[in-house]
This record gives structure tokens, C-alpha cells and sequence, in this order.
């Protein structure tokens, strides 16, 4: 296999909304430079990209996937990312190792709502964005519509490169601005012949040539000047102005294109070639510990791993991205974020499910490696010696949380495992373990992800499960004080048990006063494990009962607030005042005076005008404008308290506390709502009382269950 070197390399991750086409232009990418002889098609799944089964029996990509292309003498790492906003996961790590974007629209479609998704996320990793307008043979395809929402949306950095001459089922000649020449393609696509621009177009193509010009022109005072001098830029000065521009995100230029018919990929190679910037151009990468590091051949060998992959046969198959030095196989690097020492066992270049050997990869090159064992996506692998670490990915958080149980209660263990595995593939799934309710939760960016979880983890790892809504963790605490006492007496012939504790029960606030009335003796306070405070006084007098019983009291009170009385929920921010009691001689012991604390608390509880407590959460709600009114009346059906609405651009952001039990597959009902083009962001804001009304039916729930159970 060739190794090229740092000069001679571009990596460029193809994005898009979902079927704009992505897939079958990586596969036209490789048959035009003759890497494949056959040119593979989705819809017959053999095309490079899209191997894995679920991508067949789906007819659309599901993960990102490596392939490479050779252009005239450059090597071209393509990254073919699925459009599914779900499967974001897999391209946010894309969008991290590319040097250039190429954003596809599909010419019959437009501005999707998969491309304002992807386009926000490429927007957070600044990197230079191609434009390539796809399906220009398709029936309904309109180039300018398609380009007027392309300038509406990205902006006026949309820069046209070519325009299509026709389109639809005729398409096939393609106006080139830079090169001022006509593309003649045949009916089988491929080599164009090039021909000079005919009469009819030449207006259009010398006013668009003019303004691509200036565009060129724009990025660079040397070249403006030129321009003014001359009127004119040659196209080599042109490439460095539109290369400036593309570094400054201050042009996109836009490309004509039929991937199916295998129209217009060359001339986009081409281009990638000569004017789209490489690794070696890109800025210095941010560490983590704020320093950079510049990509080049002569630094320490650093790796950045972007893609991993549990293969229960060859095992553990990591992508990397060679950010500095050089790499060979056999070496031994460091991973900085786990301190192991891994050994790149083999190294070897991708194209889809295969892996082609190469004895060493220079900086800014792609490429893989397998079993190492203490690695997943986002580390920083180096030379032994160096420090480096680069800063880490932000995958999004969850958008969406279930309950995971395996239908074989027996295969708990391994659906665990099994987790833990698919989590090192896709940091976009979380894991969490809810204490006080014992339920596994997992995350996902929405129902197909977690619905490709449940396939993967049946298919893959042989567990079938079940997804459920989480419990919601309600709280549980006190509104006013209230008494009570309990006296535990057990002595019926051998070891006996006696305790008699009388207590008062407060709800607790900050800096509120001591308590009136009794001497303290102790009195301790805790930070609950499930949040809250409880303050527990020892107020006994004349010994009635035992210092070192106290600690048993404690335990039952706090035995008895893990499982609140109204629903099983943790109870919170509440005083315990023990005042009096009786003791045994004999008979008195932990266990007595756990139970009679217990039972002492639970009785007091109940009087003391017990308050549900439910967790509300701090909704940001980002909606088109002309979706806003169905939003906010969903919104308001959920019981939310709306704080405000604020424009951003062509959206609106509405912000609520809404409660946590109304959210339950909120992203799916807001996707139906704004048909994918409404995003939310959810963060914990406070507990706040429940309605009488909804504290009776979760408390006679709560009890039929208890009765069922
Ligand atoms: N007419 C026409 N159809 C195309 C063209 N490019 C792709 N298609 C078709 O569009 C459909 C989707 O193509 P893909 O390549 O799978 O699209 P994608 O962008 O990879 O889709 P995701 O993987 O879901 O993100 C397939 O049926 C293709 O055959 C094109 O240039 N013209
Ligand atoms: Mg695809």
C-alpha cells in the first residue's frame, strides 16, 4: 500500500441530511479513481460504504465509515457520516479529525432539516465547508432554489464554483467558473470532455466568473491589489484567494454534482487536490491543557483516536487520526488518558470492511489498528516522554432515557458488559444506574438510537431487551412539625426487645432557629445521599434513653426516609427531634430502638402533613418560527411555567420549568411537532410540590403496587 506523505494528504468527512446522497458519492469517489472497478449502489447493498448488515437492511448508513480515494497524486481520507440526526455520535467525531467539510443538498430537496442540524454542528468545529449540490439529474431537482436556501441559511460565504447548464433527466453539462470551460458528460458519466462555454451561457458564466473573482480576491490584500490592477486573477491566484477564504470560513464554494450518474466527482477531487487546505494548513489543535499542537511531520508521533469498534471475532478495531510525527507498526505509544502503554500491533488503512496493511502512516494520515487494551474514542496516544493530550470530543448529552432490562433476567450481567462495549463505541449512549429506584437508564439522541441499540445488542452481544419509561425520583417531605412516639416491645422467651422513643418531627429550611423547648444533648446533620438535609437532635433528659442507643434511632429514621411513607421516594429536608423515651435493662438494643425510630418517624410523618416533591426541569425549546404556536401549547398541556421567549436567528427559544414526569419521550413528540427541526436541551432545576390531586393518585398508585408486588 502506498504511503504518502503529509504534503499529499486531505481528509474530508461528507455530511448531509439523511439520503442527500453521501454514501453512493463516496462510493463514485473511489470508482472514478479507479480504486473499485465496480460501482456499487445503496439499493443493491454493495457499495463500499454502508457493510454493515443494519445498513443493508436499512438502506441508509448507520455509522461512519473510513474509505480512501487517490486523486492524481494525493490520497483523500473520506469519512461517509450517516444524515440521521440520532446517529450524531458518529458524526461528531468525524467532523473532529476532517480537514474540510463537503455538506451535500440534494438538488430535489433543498435545505433539509437534516442539513440546519448537521450545519449547527459543523459550525462548532470551524473547519472549512465545500458545498456540493447532488442529484442534479433528478426529477424535481432546482439548483437555484437549492442554492438560495443554501445562501439564506450558510450565508453569503456561499459561493457558486459551477452551475448546472441543465437539469433533471437531461442533466449533463456542468459550467465551471474557475476554469471558465464547459463539462460534457456522457449518458455512463465518469471523464468529462471539456468543452469552450457556448454563447447562450456566456453572460451568466463571465457575471458569476466576476464575482467568483472577487470573492477569490477578497481574502488576501496582495491578490485585491492584483485585481485591482488587472481586473482579473489567474486561476492559480485564484485557488490561493479561494483557498484563504475557505480557511476563513468566509467562502463555501458550491459544486455540481450526480453521484449516482457519476457526474462532477473528478472535477471535486480535483479541487480537494489543489484548493481545499490539508492537515499540515489547518490551525495548530487546542490541548487540553490550552496548549497546541501543530500537525507536522518532524513532531513527536501523536495520535488521536476517533473511531472504535468491538468485533466480537477480530476484537477491538480503533481509527486514528496521525496528528504529529510519524507512526510505523510494531511501535510503542503512550495513551495519555489512561497512562497504559499500548503496542500498535498492526497498522492498516480502511475502505469500508476492509483493512489494506501499511508499514507506516505520516502526519495528518488516517488509518487503524486493533487489540489495543486500554483504549476508546477521543484518546491521545504518543511517543513515551511526551505530554500531550488533546482536547477531548463534547458528544451532546441524551435526548432521550429508558429504563434497560434484558428479557432474560439471568442475562443481566452480560447485557451490562455488553454496555459497557457498545459505549466505547458510541460515547452518545449513557449509562447511569439509579440508586433509589435500582433501574438501569440508558441515553440516546432518540428512538432510532436506542432502537438500533436493542438491535445491536440482540444481533451482536444475543440479549434481548426491554426499554421502559424511568421512575420519576419524587421526593418526599413535611409542610408542618407533628409528635409521635412508638414504643417496640418484644419479649416472648428468649432474648427480648423493648425501645420507646418519643420524637418531633420539622420541616427544615436553612438557618432556621434550634428548637424551642429542649435541652440538645447532640445533634448531627447530614447531606442526603438522594439530596436534602435531615437534622437529628438527641434532646434527652435524665438518661431515659442511652447515648448508644442514639445511633440505632438514627438508622431507623433514616432507613425509613429512604423509602418515604407516601410513595417509596427518599424524604428530604426534615428535623428530628428525640425528646423522650424508655429503655430495658435487657432487653433494649439496636434493633429495639431502630424499629420504634422507625415506626416513631412514620407515624409522626404522616400527621406532619406530608408534601410529594417532583423533580422540574429547565427547559431551552429551539423551534422555527412558524412551529412556534403548536410547541408552546404542547408545552403548556405539559404543565410547564413558560419564562420567556427569545429570537435567535430564524428560531425561537422558548424557556420553561416544566415538571420531569410530563417529559417522558418529550424529543420524540417535539421532532413529530416541528417535523425533526425542533432541538431541546433539559437540565435539573429544582423539586417543587405536587398538586394535592397528583399526590393522591401517585400515593394510591404507589399503594396498588406495593399490593401487587
Ligand atoms: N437521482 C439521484 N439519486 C441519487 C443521487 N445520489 C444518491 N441518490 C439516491 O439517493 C438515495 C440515498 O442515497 P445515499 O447515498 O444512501 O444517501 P446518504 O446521504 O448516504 O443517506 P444517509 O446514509 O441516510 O445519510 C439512494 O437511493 C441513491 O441511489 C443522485 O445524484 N441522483
Ligand atoms: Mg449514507
Amino acid at each position: 500500500m502506498k504511503v504518502f506523505d503529509d504534503k499529499h494528504i486531505k481528509n474530508v468527512a461528507l455530511l448531509g441530511s439523511h439520503g442527500c446522497g453521501k454514501t453512493t458519492l463516496a462510493e463514485t469517489m473511489l470508482f472514478e479513481a479507479g480504486l473499485i472497478t465496480r460501482r456499487g449502489r445503496v439499493e443493491d447493498k454493495n457499495t463500499v460504504s454502508d457493510f454493515n448488515e443494519i445498513e443493508h437492511q436499512r438502506g441508509s448508513s448507520v455509522y461512519s465509515t473510513c474509505l480512501h480515494t487517490e486523486w492524481r497524486n494525493y490520497k483523500i481520507n473520506i469519512i461517509d457520516t450517516p444524515g440521521l440526526d440520532d446517529l450524531v455520535g458518529e458524526t461528531i467525531p468525524a467532523l473532529r479529525v476532517a480537514d474540510t467539510c463537503i455538506l451535500l443538498l440534494n438538488a430535489a430537496h433543498g435545505v433539509e432539516v437534516g442539513t440546519d442540524l448537521v450545519w449547527e454542528h459543523m459550525q462548532r468545529y470551524d473547519r472549512p465547508v465545500i458545498i456540493g449540490i447532488n442529484q442534479l439529474d433528478h426529477a424535481n431537482a432546482d439548483f437555484e432554489a437549492t442554492l438560495a436556501q443554501a445562501k439564506e441559511h450558510f450565508g453569503s460565504a456561499v459561493t457558486v464554483m459551477q452551475y448546472p447548464v441543465e437539469q433533471g433527466e437531461s442533466f449533463h453539462r456542468i459550467i465551471d467558473l474557475l476554469k471558465m470551460t464547459m463539462y460534457v458528460f456522457k449518458d455512463a458519466g465518469g471523464k468529462p470532455e471539456k468543452q469552450p462555454i457556448p454563447e447562450s451561457e456566456k453572460a451568466r458564466a463571465e457575471a458569476l466568473h466576476k464575482e467568483l473573482v472577487e470573492k477569490a480576491a477578497e481574502n488576501d490584500e496582495a491578490l485585491m491589489e492584483h485585481y485591482f490592477e488587472r481586473g482579473e486573477l489567474d486561476e492559480d491566484e485564484m485557488r490561493q484567494g479561494l483557498k484563504q477564504g475557505m480557511m476563513q470560513r468566509t467562502c463555501f464554494p458550491v459544486f455540481c454534482l450526480s453521484a449516482l450518474r457519476n457526474m462532477g466527482s473528478g472535477r471535486l477531487m480535483g479541487y480537494i487536490d489543489n484548493v481545499a487546505p490539508g492537515a499540515l494548513e489547518m490551525p495548530a489543535e487546542e490541548l487540553a491543557d490550552g496548549g497546541r499542537l501543530a500537525c507536522s511531520a518532524d513532531g513527536p508521533a501523536v495520535l488521536f483516536t476517533f473511531k472504535t469498534v468491538s468485533e466480537p471475532r477480530s476484537g477491538q478495531i480503533t481509527l486514528f487520526k496521525v496528528m504529529s510525527g510519524e507512526v510505523r507498526e510494531g511501535v510503542d505509544l503512550m495513551n495519555d488518558n489512561t497512562g497504559s502503554t499500548e503496542r500498535l500491533n498492526q497498522l492498516f488503512i480502511v475502505d469500508g470492511k476492509e483493512r489494506r496493511p501499511v508499514e507506516r502512516l505520516m502526519a495528518g494520515d488516517i488509518g487503524g489498528t486493533i487489540k489495543l487494551k486500554d483504549t476508546a474514542t477521543a484518546h491521545t496516544l504518543h511517543a513515551p516522554g511526551a505530554r500531550i493530550k488533546l482536547r477531548p470530543i463534547a458528544f451532546p448529552e441524551p435526548r432521550l432515557r429508558q429504563v434497560i432490562r434484558a428479557k432474560d433476567q439471568k442475562l443481566e450481567e452480560k447485557l451490562h458488559a455488553a454496555l459497557l462495549e457498545i459505549q466505547k463505541e458510541d460515547p452518545t449512549v449513557t449509562l447511569q444506574y439509579m440508586r433509589e429506584t435500582g433501574q438501569q437508564v440508558v441515553g440516546g439522541q432518540g428512538e432510532l438510537h436506542l432502537n438500533l441499540l436493542k438491535w445491536k445488542l440482540a444481533d451482536k452481544y444475543k440479549v434481548d431487551v426491554d426499554f421502559s419509561a424511568p421512575r420519576i425520583p419524587y421526593r418526599e417531605t413535611i409542610r408542618r412539625a407533628a409528635e409521635a412516639s412508638y414504643r417496640h416491645k418484644k419479649q416472648t422467651g428468649g432474648s427480648g426487645q423493648f425501645g420507646e422513643v418519643h420524637l418531633r418531627i420539622e420541616p427544615w429550611a436553612e438557618d432556621m432557629p434550634e428548637p424551642a423547648g429542649v435541652s440538645i444533648r447532640g445533634k448531627e446533620v447530614m447531606d442526603l445521599a438522594t439530596g436534602g438535609k435531615l437534622v437529628f437532635y438527641n434532646c434527652i433528659v435524665g438518661g431515659v434513653i442511652d447515648n448508644k442507643f442514639m445511633p440505632s434511632i438514627l438508622k431507623g429514621v433514616m432507613e425509613k426516609m429512604e423509602k418515604g411513607p407516601l410513595t417509596g421516594s427518599p424524604a428530604r429536608d426534615i428535623r428530628v427531634i428525640v425528646h423522650d423515651g424508655k429503655m430495658h435493662p435487657v432487653d433494649s438494643n439496636d434493633i429495639s430502638f431502630r424499629i420504634a425510630g422507625l415506626m416513631a418517624f412514620k407515624d409522626a410523618f404522616t400527621q406532619a402533613h406530608p408534601q410529594l416533591m417532583e423533580p422540574i426541569q429547565e427547559l431551552e425549546v429551539r423551534v422555527p418560527e412558524d412551529l412556534m404556536g403548536d410547541v408552546m401549547t404542547d408545552l403548556q398541556g405539559r404543565r410547564s411555567v413558560i419564562l420567556g421567549i427569545e429570537g435567535q436567528g430564524r428560531h425561537q427559544v422558548i424557556r420553561t420549568y416544566t415538571p420531569l414526569a410530563e417529559l417522558d419521550r418529550y424529543s420524540t413528540t417535539l421532532r413529530s411537532l416541528t417535523q425533526g427541526r425542533g432541538t431541546y436541551t433539559e437540565r435539573f432545576h429544582a423539586y417543587q410540590p405536587v398538586s394535592a390531586e397528583l399526590q393522591n393518585k401517585l400515593v394510591s398508585s404507589h399503594k396498588e403496587e406495593e399490593v401487587a408486588a
